[in-house]
């Protein structure tokens, strides 16, 4: 299958609610492994099931520089959230060219299940834990923009109609 396309906001799909995975078989490694392969030619540091139209708990995210430091998250749950926030730039592949400030969690505590199917446990901070909590917002089908203010989000929406538009006419 290789690389998958990217639903772009606002196409409702990106507000699925993805479903748990019951088995993690080959299919599922086949869905991670194509995940991995868009992610990194779309040049993300994470990538949620949901923006590839497929509704079920599956992310994978890459923070490191050099494309190996790949963490697959399948069926993931927070287990701790620091009180303390952190509020950081960010971006996503279904909204291309915006970047704002949202307030997350500085430190999440993570328990999911790996490509092969172990659980692992994990505390993630910086970039990782943002990237964590950014995607599992995916999976429950919801998207950065939804933070921003009403007045932001409809010129986003109206920005990437437009966007979309002129690609299609190019
Ligand atoms: O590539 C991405 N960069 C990013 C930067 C700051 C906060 C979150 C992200 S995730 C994003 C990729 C993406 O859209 N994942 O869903
Ligand atoms: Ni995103």
């Amino acid at each position: 299958m290789g690389r998958l396309d990217i639903l772009r906001y606002p196409d409702p799909r990106l507000h699925t609610v993805a479903r748990p995975v019951a088995e993690i078989d080959e299919r599922i490694r086949r869905l991670v492994d194509d995940l991995l392969e868009t992610m990194y030619e779309a040049e993300g540091v994470g990538l949620a099931a949901t923006q590839v139209d497929v509704h079920e708990r599956v992310i994978v995210i890459d923070v490191s520089d050099a494309h190996d430091g790949a963490v697959v998250l399948i069926n993931p749950v927070l287990v701790e959230t620091s009180e303390e926030m952190t509020l950081g730039d960010e971006g996503c592949l279904s909204v291309p060219e915006i970047y704002d400030k949202v307030l997350r969690h500085a430190r999440v505590r993570v328990r999911a299940a790996d490509r092969s199917g172990q659980t692992r446990e994990f505390e993630a901070e910086g970039l990782l834990s943002v990237a964590v909590q950014h995607e599992m917002d995916h999976l429950l089908g919801k998207v950065f923009v939804e933070y921003l203010s009403p007045l932001k989000r409809s010129r986003i929406r109206k920005r990437m109609l437009k966007k979309t538009r002129d690609e299609v006419r190019a």
